[in-house]
């Protein structure tokens, strides 16, 4: 059959930590619809998605289950395709970020950003649990609001008072994984440029890209001015250590969209129609369209293509962002409630 576009289409990677539920099925059953529609006027559409499998959340909840993250990562995949398939979800692919694909992906990508300048390095002083010896993210501690006294809040705001603060103003400040009094600890991170972006996403977030409320979202943090990222974690963390640097990994976030092309080369591999270099290379004529939740759109439309653009990729025609499901006014269990928002550790 002759088809007049090629298209690429993802939706976003839900998490290796849990199941899928009702707010992330809004958004595959979205991208699937839409999916279906372009095959059926006959072009050439490409569904794929990924199990988002790093982070300190994966590598606590199988320590937890006394297995590995590799066990556990490989589970829930499991899980995740018998719900989509439940849900006739049509994947043209469905793959994980820790792949080999990945992993080369992710290198190629960061060496590009490194060697024309545009990582930074510089050390930051962070809560350290000296128990557990781990560097501990603002979820992991829970303490006394400094402003209201409300006990048992996060280490980043007041649930009671939303005061505002970092952890180490909390009063009696723990770690929640072991209840260890947390620390200051200073260690090496490693960022990418952000700012260097500013005038290109400026330009590519007004180019089509983005529906314009996103758009204006956008502008009051890009004329605001960007900050730069952190995209490195200290050992012990499951992901890829970032090359010529032991000890040091890559953030979740820096490899979780790589995961895009990671499960589209893996596709590529088996399909002698599809043309990764093609569909990726700079102005290329392919499509590339991303469907997330509004949550999310940071990742997606300032990080993601000016990764991309370092690297000398395609950026994506056009990323669609979405609202939360909600129940009576309430997000219920929404795409970002099981796992990138706060919670206790023991209910991970
Ligand atoms: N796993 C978080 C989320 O589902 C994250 C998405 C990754 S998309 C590259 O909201
Ligand atoms: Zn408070």
């Amino acid at each position: 059959m002759s088809h007049t576009r090629e298209i690429l289409v993802t939706s976003a990677l839900p998490y290796a930590n849990g199941p899928i539920h009702l707010g992330h099925l809004l958004e595959y059953i979205q991208t699937d619809i839409w999916v279906r529609f372009q095959k059926m006027r006959g072009h050439q559409c490409t569904y794929v998605c990924a199990d988002d499998a790093h982070g300190t959340a994966i590598m606590l909840k199988a320590e937890q289950q006394g297995i590995t993250p590799e066990q556990l990562i490989e589970q829930v995949n499991a899980d995740h395709q018998r719900d989509f398939a439940g849900f006739l979800v049509n994947f043209d692919n469905y793959h994980s970020t820790h792949s080999a694909e990945n992993k080369a992906l992710s290198e190629h990508i960061y060496k590009a950003c490194r060697d024309s300048g545009h990582i930074a390095t510089r050390s930051i002083t962070q809560a350290y649990d000296p128990e557990k010896q781990l560097f501990l993210a603002d979820r992991f501690i829970k303490g006394t609001c400094p402003r209201c006294k409300a006990e048992d809040q996060y280490g980043d705001n007041c649930e009671n008072c939303s005061a505002t603060y970092s952890p180490m103003e909390l009063i009696n400040p723990r770690s929640a994984i072991s209840g260890a009094t947390p620390v200051e600890k200073e260690s090496t991170h490693f960022f990418f440029k952000l700012p260097d972006f500013q005038d290109f996403l400026k330009e590519w977030t007004r180019s089509g890209t983005l529906q314009p409320q996103i758009a204006n979202k956008l502008a009051e943090w890009l004329d605001a001015g960007l900050q730069e990222w952190d995209i490195s974690r200290d050992a012990p963390y499951f992901g890829f250590e970032i090359p010529d640097e032991p000890g040091k990994y890559f953030y979740v976030w820096l490899d979780a969209p790589i995961g895009y092309l990671a499960s589209f080369k893996n596709l590529c591999e088996r399909r002698s129609d599809l043309d990764f270099d093609y569909y990726w290379k700079k102005d290329s004529t392919a499509e590339v369209y991303h469907f997330i939740g509004k949550d999310i759109i940071n990742f997606h439309a300032l990080f993601w293509p000016s990764m991309l653009t370092c690297a000398d990729f395609r950026t994506p025609s056009a990323v669609f962002a979405h609202g939360f499901v909600t129940v009576d006014g309430k997000k219920c269990r929404s795409r970002v409630a099981p796992s990138s928002r706060p919670r206790p550790i023991w209910s991970i």
